[in-house]
């Protein structure tokens, strides 16, 4: 039995599933998961000693790669100061400052300490600060693990949700309700229906979490008209694409495609911790004004804001926000596309890739999924044997189909070459 496997074993005894979040299991591509145990730029090594080229990037924050000298020296700086101290720091306004100068739609944030944390508080505001109960979400989308969202779509579309989660009772979701991703007719339906009893939409702009779907432009448009129109509030969940697909967020992408496009909240989270533990959400001032101890809607955490999490999230956007980084980051990612695609068609398999700013991903399947439904008809057998070809020959790939991949300013061409070369062999194989 080797290092991996002994400590999985051991994990197991102590940890249920071995593991303290449920994707790093490997029980969607089976096998066993690799402990790692240090990380450098683009690599990470496991309990062998094992090299990997790293396209996980901790789920998304590692953006400027493991180990940046700049975010080490801000956190060690940090620590020496104090870990943590239940009372306001310069940094967190220095920090809620620079997100509001990136992000336009975002007039105040509450920092706290996970996605799901995020998320769970911006459904509770909007809920309080529109005094309606309901809210929607899209099946294929992920905004972490509250109890209101973890939901499937009901029966019909007028019925309220299912969970998706043993512990979450009936009357908790019953207010949620599950639209397609992508279908503008169950989206008009829906607001014709209920649209004046809906707090707020909360979606993935760029679903990464059914590995990589847009939102298409008609439909994004006419999910901001309909917000509009019926006063309900237009969430952007921008855990993972939030300083990952560019620097303003998707929101910035779609306000380049849609004049004027803005949603009314916005979640954060791992790029803006760079590693550490720290998310956030913002609206407007007078959205943000009901949060405690202002307004009556309660939110708070013994870890929001963290000093050397702060510090961690600021030196990670004074890199990120450099002239260049992203055209830079954008092009590497587009690379490991093309050439994933040109290795695939070589191979004769059916393969399509899409990719924004440092976030990616690819299905096998000859054209790229519009919804939860399609992603998950794709070929996953032929993953799961693609993603162990790769693992190895040394690239660590997300290990479920329905996950994205991610690059970062530390992975070279040599790398994105070297995961090319892989990937022919492995789809010859
Ligand atoms: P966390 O609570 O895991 O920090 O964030 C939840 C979350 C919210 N919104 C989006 C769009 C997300 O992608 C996530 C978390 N993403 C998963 C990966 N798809 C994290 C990995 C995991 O669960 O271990």
């Amino acid at each position: 039995m080797n290092s991996n496997e002994q400590l999985f074993q051991r994990a197991q005894g102590v940890i249920p599933g071995g593991v303290n979040s449920p994707v790093r299991a490997f029980r969607a591509v089976g096998g066993t998961p690799r402990f790692i145990q240090r990380a450098q730029g683009a690599y990470m090594w496991d309990a062998e000693g094992t090299k990997y080229i790293d396209y996980i990037g901790s789920w998304g924050p590692m953006i400027l790669g493991h180990g940046h000298p700049a975010v080490l020296d801000a956190v060690h700086q940090a620590a020496a100061d104090g870990f943590s101290f239940g009372a306001p720091t310069e940094r967190e306004v220095e920090l809620a400052e620079a997100i509001i100068d990136l992000v336009p739609s975002v007039e105040q944030v509450r920092l706290v300490s996970s996605g799901t944390e995020a998320g769970m508080s911006a459904i509770r505001l909007a809920r309080g600060a529109t005094g309606r109960s309901k809210i929607v979400k899209f099946e294929g989308c992920y905004h972490g693990h509250a109890d209101a969202l973890l939901v499937k779509a009901g029966s019909g579309l007028a019925t309220f949700g299912f969970p998706t989660s043993a512990g979450v009772p009936a009357e908790v979701v019953q207010h949620t309700l599950v639209l397609e991703y992508n279908n503008i007719e169950q989206l008009e339906a829906c607001f014709k229906a209920q649209g004046d009893e809906i707090a707020c939409v909360m979606i993935e702009p760029i679903c990464g979490n059914m590995n990589f779907v847009r939102a298409s432009v008609p439909f994004m448009k006419r999910l901001r008209e309909l917000c509009t129109q019926h006063g309900a509030m237009l969430a952007f969940d921008e855990v993972m694409t939030g300083f990952r697909v560019a620097l303003g967020g998707a929101q910035s992408v779609y306000a380049k495609l849609i004049p004027g496009f803005e949603p009314d909240m916005s979640v954060f989270g791992k790029v803006i911790g760079g590693g550490m533990p720290l998310a956030a959400f913002g609206s407007t001032k007078k959205v943000m004004s009901q949060l405690a101890p202002l307004g009556p809607v309660y939110q708070a955490g013994t870890l929001s804001g963290n000093p050397v999490a702060t510090a961690c999230g600021l030196a990670t956007l004074k890199e990120i926000s450099r002239p260049g980084f992203y055209d830079a980051l954008a092009a590497r990612t587009q690379s490991l596309v093309a050439g994933l695609t040109k290795v695939a068609q070589d191979a004769g398999v059916p393969f399509v890739g899409d990719s924004e700013g440092g976030m990616f991903g690819f299905f096998f399947a000859s054209e790229l999924p519009q919804n939860y439904s399609v992603v998950m008809a794709t070929d996953k057998e032929r993953f799961n044997r693609f993603f162990h070809g790769m693992l190895d020959r040394g690239v660590y790939l997300a290990p479920a189909l329905y996950e994205a991949g991610f690059v970062s300013a530390a992975h070279t061409e040599a790398d994105i070459a070297a995961t090319v070369a892989a990937a022919a062999e492995a789809l010859r194989s």
